[in-house]
């Protein structure tokens, strides 16, 4: 396909259409009112694109009080049918799926096409199979970025087990914590991954996990060739497990409403929450949402650099594109390796159509200069999108001027793991663009503003984020504690969603997410919870009390920063330091790493004990001219000790 094209076709000014899928202004305006007019009517044509093997006879039906949502009741489908194998019937096999660009650029790269998937897919469904994996099994997908990793939900989804996929930077405890509250006996797993050629212990870290909780089989797939030790009768090498199975699988008949995975995401309290995804309403949002926010064109070449260990590698590097037929490139390395050019010149060697990344690899990229990008030819972008985490102005004009020539539309897409997809964005060629505002609600999303006391906010204002209808890729529950997804999500604002973001919304109708309001913190783009950070302080047999707040950090978007107590008699030094950063480290992950630990004699609380968290916050800020009321504080000294701790560093 001509890139040239492109290049004219996206010349064109917002409001032109482009090629029938993406809309026009008016097209957005008139498709957004039917969809909230009439959702039923409108999500049973976009379901319609999809196969079903018994059709929905109920499109819409939920209550967000009592909290239940159901979509597309009595309908029967199978999202790997609709990924893989439909493609293949539709005479589409030769057509290509994936491409894997490895770690190390000299190594050879794969082209998968939809045949191949099919292929490969059945064989790791019937060794799941041979395993003794059935259907409503939760199996723990723990992998590099290789197709492997792709192959083994697709799989899953294909005999009608429930994935939980885990990223690969976490911790054994990590792996161990999730496979113990899911109940998950199968695991599956690589010798090691590669990273900016550094290796990646998976297998090691498994059997560390595994020296803390019970599972029946692990299956390995050999990538690296590193030596990993294999438990007899417990760990299976994928390549010979799979040797002898056979070349048939059909697609189990699911029920939509039927599990399809769980992903692990971080709240404001207590242990990650398993947030359920289930099989129709996740296949319908993620095949419609990427369809209109990437416009995707036959032949084109799709990127999205999330892992598969997030929920963005989930929607939009495996069950969206391949919903759609799209090719899909899969990158296992990092943007700065073997040099700072390693995006621009996958962009390149590929001819990349599609770019989808998330901010803190944007400011990342930007510092190290223009000449990492205009070595390389990227006449090939034509759409270019931004997830994850607010993007600043600054990196938003390098993104468009330097990475876009100045010419390409950027989506900028807010959605989170709970929603399974995009939520507000831009869409190319309806809407213009403003810098570092995400724009406007997609098909069906009928977003509110509110106050801390819940009440309405109309026009242009601020306030706390809030979803007032339900959407078909919304979550469903979390794993085993329905109680606490209401909690979690409804309670605040009864009979609404509350996605825990805060947003302005201007006077032409975009919404501009200005971050987190409750205790999670956004790192990289990664979402953690402080109270994670904080146990997994406290557990260190020096420390007595930790709290954890955010910090602005200029790549990250946000800093972890610690402030800790120890136990009477221990001395803070370099030393203890560098052992609690490992230790954090080793409990949750390298991401978790603190960018700061402040120790201090005591924690700001007030009388009832509670730890007063906009002091830490403000101080960690260098904003101590606006700490507010600080006298109900049981000991309001303790105030200046922290300031003073602050200005010494
Ligand atoms: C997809 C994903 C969700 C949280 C969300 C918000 C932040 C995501 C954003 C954004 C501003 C965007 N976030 N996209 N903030 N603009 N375009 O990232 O899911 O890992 O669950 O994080 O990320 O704060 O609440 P998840």
């Amino acid at each position: 396909m001509s890139n040239t094209a492109h290049d004219q076709e996206w010349v064109r000014k917002p409001g032109e259409a482009a090629n029938g899928t993406a809309c026009t202004l008016d097209q957005y305006q008139a498709m957004y009112s039917r969809s909230v007019d009439d959702p039923d009517g409108f999500w049973a044509e976009q379901a319609d694109r999809l196969d079903w093997f018994e059709k929905p006879g109920k499109i819409a039906n939920w209550s967000f009080d009592p909290v239940d949502i159901k979509w597309f009741e009595g309908g029967k489908l199978n999202i790997c049918h609709n990924a893989v194998d439909r493609h293949v019937a539709a005479g589409n096999g030769e057509r290509v799926a994936l491409i894997f660009e490895p770690d190390d650029p000299a190594a050879p790269n794969r082209h998968i096409t939809y045949a191949d998937l099919q292929r490969e897919v059945v064989r790791m469904a019937n060794t799941l199979k041979k395993m003794g994996v059935e259907k409503g099994d939760r199996v723990t997908i723990y992998m590099p970025m290789i197709p492997e990793g792709a192959f083994a939900m697709l799989a899953c989804a294909r005999i009608g087990a429930i994935h939980s996929v885990i990223f690969g930077g976490f911790s054994p405890d990590a792996i161990a914590g999730r496979v113990e509250d899911c109940q998950s006996d199968w695991i599956v797993t690589a010798d090691e991954g590669l990273r900016g050629s550094k290796k990646i212990p998976l297998k090691a870290n498994v059997d560390a996990a595994l020296a803390k909780v019970a599972a029946k089989a692990v299956l390995v797939v050999r990538h690296t060739g590193g030596d990993v030790a294999m438990t007899e009768g417990r760990d299976h090498w994928y390549h010979d497990l799979s040797a002898d199975v056979g070349e048939e699988c059909p697609c189990e008949q699911m029920d939509a409403e039927d599990p399809l995975f769980i992903l692990y995401t971080s709240g404001s309290t207590g242990k990650p929450k398993g947030v359920l995804h289930t099989t129709g309403g996740y296949s319908v949002w993620t095949e419609t949402t990427f369809r209109y926010v990437f416009d995707y064109r036959p032949g084109e070449i799709y990127w999205c650099t999330a892992d598969i260990g997030w929920v963005t590698g989930h929607s939009y590097i495996v069950y969206g594109p391949l919903q759609n037929g799209a090719t899909a490139l899969m990158f296992e390395g990092v943007p700065n390796n073997p040099d700072h050019d390693r995006f621009w010149q996958v962009c390149d060697k590929h001819k990349v159509n599609i770019f989808y990344t998330a901010p803190t690899a944007i400011r990342a990229l930007m510092r190290e200069g223009d000449a990492h990008v205009t070595k390389h030819d990227l006449s090939s972008l034509r759409l270019l999108g931004s997830v994850g985490e607010p993007i600043n102005p600054e990196a938003w004009r390098w993104y468009h001027g330097t990475v876009g020539h100045g010419k390409i539309p950027i989506v900028d897409t807010w959605w989170q793991t709970e929603t399974g997809g995009i939520m507000i964005t831009t869409l190319p060629g309806a809407h213009d663009m403003k810098p570092g505002s995400a724009g406007k609600p997609f098909f069906g999303i009928c977003p509110q503003l509110v106050d801390g006391d819940g009440m309405v906010l109309d026009g242009a204002t601020e306030g706390n984020l809030c979803i007032t209808h339900s959407w078909p890729g919304q979550a469903r529950t979390v794993y085993g504690d329905h109680e606490r997804f209401i909690q979690t999500y409804f309670s605040t604002y009864r009979g609404k969603y509350f996605t825990g973001d805060g947003c302005r919304r201007d006077v032409d109708g975009y919404y501009w997410i200005t971050g987190r309001v409750d205790d999670v913190i956004n790192v990289s783009g990664h979402r953690m919870g402080t109270a994670e950070v904080e146990s997994a302080l406290v557990l260190h047999p020096k420390v007595s009390e930790a709290a954890v707040v955010g910090f602005p950090h200029d790549i990250k978007g946000q800093g972890i920063y610690c402030y800790v107590t120890l136990n009477s008699g221990e001395e803070a030094d370099d030393v203890l330091t560098g052992e609690l950063r490992q230790w954090v480290r080793k409990e949750i992950g390298p991401i978790a790493s603190p960018d700061h630990l402040h120790f201090t004699p005591a924690l700001p609380k007030t009388r009832s004990g509670k730890i007063m968290r906009r002091i830490l916050r403000k101080i960690a800020e260098n904003e101590f001219g606006s700490l507010g009321d600080t006298s109900t504080l049981a000991d309001p000294s303790i105030v200046e000790t922290l300031v003073e701790g602050r200005l010494n560093r």
